[in-house]
């Protein structure tokens, strides 16, 4: 190669690197144009203040979403530096918002342990706004910039006086690039807002909507703030789970140079609720900090266990499952140089840090016991009894797999299949009721559609043990239908979802309370028995229309009042109108024409938006606590924080 050559390709390299290939290439940067990128643009000027904070020097942050869906944040840290920076020729201010790659910090010592999904910096939310304004209030100053689409429109002005420090951020996401979905969710932002929070305990982090007030008439407003961090993060997730054991048990520290942070608490539910975090960024495929976990609380709990004596008259061993039943944990670690692998970017990889979260478990574990006999007893108890319920369920499963090799094809006889034999091209509706099951047989397209009716409630897996769930008819009819099987000994909810036999499986109920409850219920086994099939975007909710406006031969669907109303409005006097109490009110060409016809449909992906909040509302949804759930309905469009 010439050295022309050479210097050309380094050029064109570097080229490649500005703020022109993140407008050409987003979704390298921000994951994607969607929802999820465009909340992604506020985390990452956020990281920045919690970087500052986490530093200490900064102890509140806020968030505005303004009336034209700008958003602007605000923090009382140092302030972006505004002094000429001597490479460039231009203000550090305009490098850090301008060039890529410069990132927040230029001192290389403190490590970054926030910096969002992909640690890409406030250039990148520059790059992709339309319009974005920086505000630096530093050196008894104020400092301001103003930028579109990346670049500056004038130099660095003073434009007054100031006695506070810290950093303003207004920026407008570009249409051009968010072209599906352009505006803020402020549950979607509060939900990650209250999650740091309690990620840095002490810091007040505030969230206003200036789109919308409440009943007083101020603007939506939450503010955040956490004492306890962690602890606090398990009583909040765990509102509506009832705990077997007074207190939380938690632990921080830091073992080999990882900070590591735990909270955990056992409750009586037969659910494991784990979640990690590597540098504030929900790690929701684990990774090696999760097994290091795993594996300290295991080796602690069974040692105790078998040295209690508590163990001696049972006559199988306990597995790894056992030690986790009930339990609600949260892992926080810090690492310098995270390695992100797996299908999301979400898994933590670097090998060192496994045993790292596994001593400082073992060790935290093994001195809360000693020092509270009595909470160890319980949670020796509760594990004593998850495994016989584990060998029930073990059971039940073998008698599930033995029946379904004797029945014809394994499939369940309430199944009618599809001709069609590519899972890819297949869709399989699961139909509340036998008699809207029987019009859905009717007016499906068998060659690519199944229909899987199923009778009325099923069970509620959220108050439900194992075995129960397994014995059930209908969640067996479903697994089988389904193809995947049922869990190993080692892991009971491993899910072989490469034998799924439909790409796409269909939730068809009422659109009613009862219907809804019943999706609800469906909804609550596919997350917490499935979760694959869920997280790999294999499930959709049908929605059937509530309304027939008629006159003459004209005739419309509708889909909510106003589309009714409209619809009246069009056609003018005389329409009559039906509304469709249930599924078994239309026939099956009308069903297939509104809510199964391919062309015309429209099906809602049901997306885990985010796990931890995904939890908690199911727990809430399905659990024991009636109050928050009534409020929950109320106050929600029943998906709303599923966001389908
Ligand atoms: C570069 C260097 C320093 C701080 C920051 C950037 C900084 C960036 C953002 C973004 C939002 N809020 C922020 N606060 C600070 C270090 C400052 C110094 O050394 O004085």
């Amino acid at each position: 190669m010439s050295e022309n050559q050479a210097k050309y390709s380094a050029d064109s390299i570097q080229a490649l690197e500005g703020m022109e290939h993140v407008r050409m290439r987003p979704s390298m940067y921000i994951g994607d144009v969607g929802s999820r990128g465009l909340h992604h643009l506020v985390y990452e000027v956020v990281d920045n203040s919690i970087d500052e904070a986490m530093a200490g020097h900064c102890d509140r942050i806020s968030v505005t979403i303004n009336k034209d869906n700008s958003v602007t944040t605000e923090d009382n840290g140092r302030g972006i530096p505004v002094g000429m920076h001597k490479k460039e020729g231009v203000s550090a201010l305009e490098v850090v918002m301008t060039k890529i790659g410069a990132g927040g910090k230029f001192d290389k010592d403190s490590y970054k342990v926030s910096g969002g999904l992909h640690g890409v910096g406030v250039s990148c939310v520059n790059a992709l706004s339309e319009k974005l304004t920086a505000t630096v209030h530093r050196d008894g100053k104020i400092y301001a910039q103003e930028y579109q689409r990346g670049k500056s429109v004038e130099p660095v002005k003073e434009i007054g006086k100031s006695d506070k420090n810290g950093t303003i951020v207004t920026f407008l996401p570009d249409k051009t690039i968010f072209k599906d979905i352009n505006t803020y969710s402020y549950d979607i932002l509060a939900t990650r807002l209250r999650e740091l929070s309690f990620l840095n305990k002490g810091i007040t982090i505030s969230i206003t909507d200036m789109r919308n007030k409440d009943e007083e008439g101020n603007f939506v407003n939450e503010e955040f703030h956490s004492k306890e961090g962690l602890v606090e993060f398990i009583k909040f997730l765990d509102e509506t789970r009832e705990p077997i054991m007074k207190d939380v048990i938690a632990f921080e520290g830091e073992k080999n140079g990882v900070p590591v942070e735990v909270a955990m608490i056992y409750n009586t539910s037969y659910s494991e609720n784990l979640h990690s975090y590597v540098n504030n960024i929900n790690t929701h495929e684990g990774g090696t900090h999760l097994s290091g976990f795993r594996r300290g609380l295991t080796h602690t709990l069974k040692k105790y266990s078998e040295s209690s004596g508590m163990l001696d008259k049972l006559k199988f061993d306990i597995a790894g499952d056992d030690f986790r039943e009930g339990l609600t944990a949260i892992i926080s670690v810090k690492v310098a140089e995270p390695q992100f692998e797996g299908q999301t970017k979400t898994k933590l990889g670097n090998k060192e840090v496994s045993s790292s979260v596994s001593q400082a478990v073992s060790e935290m574990l093994r001195d809360y016991l000693e020092e509270h006999p009595d909470d160890a007893k319980i949670i020796v108890q509760k594990v004593i009894l998850a495994a016989q319920a584990r060998h029930a369920a073990q059971k039940a499963r073998e008698m599930v797999q033995r029946k379904s090799v004797m029945s014809i094809g394994g499939l369940p006889g309430k199944l009618s299949d599809c001709s069609e034999q590519d899972p890819a091209k297949c869709e399989v509706f699961l139909v509340e009721g036998d008699s809207a099951g029987g019009t859905a047989k009717q007016g499906r397209d068998r060659a690519f559609q199944a229909i899987l009716p199923l009778r009325g409630k099923i069970l509620n897996v959220e108050k439900a043990m194992q075995h129960k769930v397994f014995e059930n008819e209908e969640i067996r009819n479903i697994f089988t239908a389904l193809g995947v099987t049922i869990g190993t000994e080692e892991d009971s909810k491993a899910l072989n979802i490469e034998k799924l036999r439909y790409h796409k499986v269909v939730i068809m109920c009422d659109a009613d309370i009862d219907g809804s409850h019943i999706s609800t219920l469906i909804l609550t086994f596919l997350f917490r028995y499935m979760k694959e099939l869920v997280e790999n975007g294999h499930v959709y909710i049908a929605t059937p229309p509530l309304y027939l406006v008629k006159k003459g031969a004209k005739k419309e669907y509708a889909w909510d009042n106003d589309q009714r109303d409209n619809i009246m409005m069009k056609f003018g006097d005389g329409c009559k109108v039906q509304r469709y109490k249930g599924l078994g009110e239309m026939n099956a060409s009308q069903l297939w024409d509104t809510t199964m016809n391919p062309e015309f449909r429209t099906m809602r992906k049901v997306v885990i938006e985010n796990g931890v909040e995904a939890d908690r509302i199911f727990s809430m949804l399905m659990g024991d606590d009636v109050p928050p759930r009534r409020e929950f309905i109320e106050n929600n469009a029943l998906y709303a924080n599923i966001d389908a």
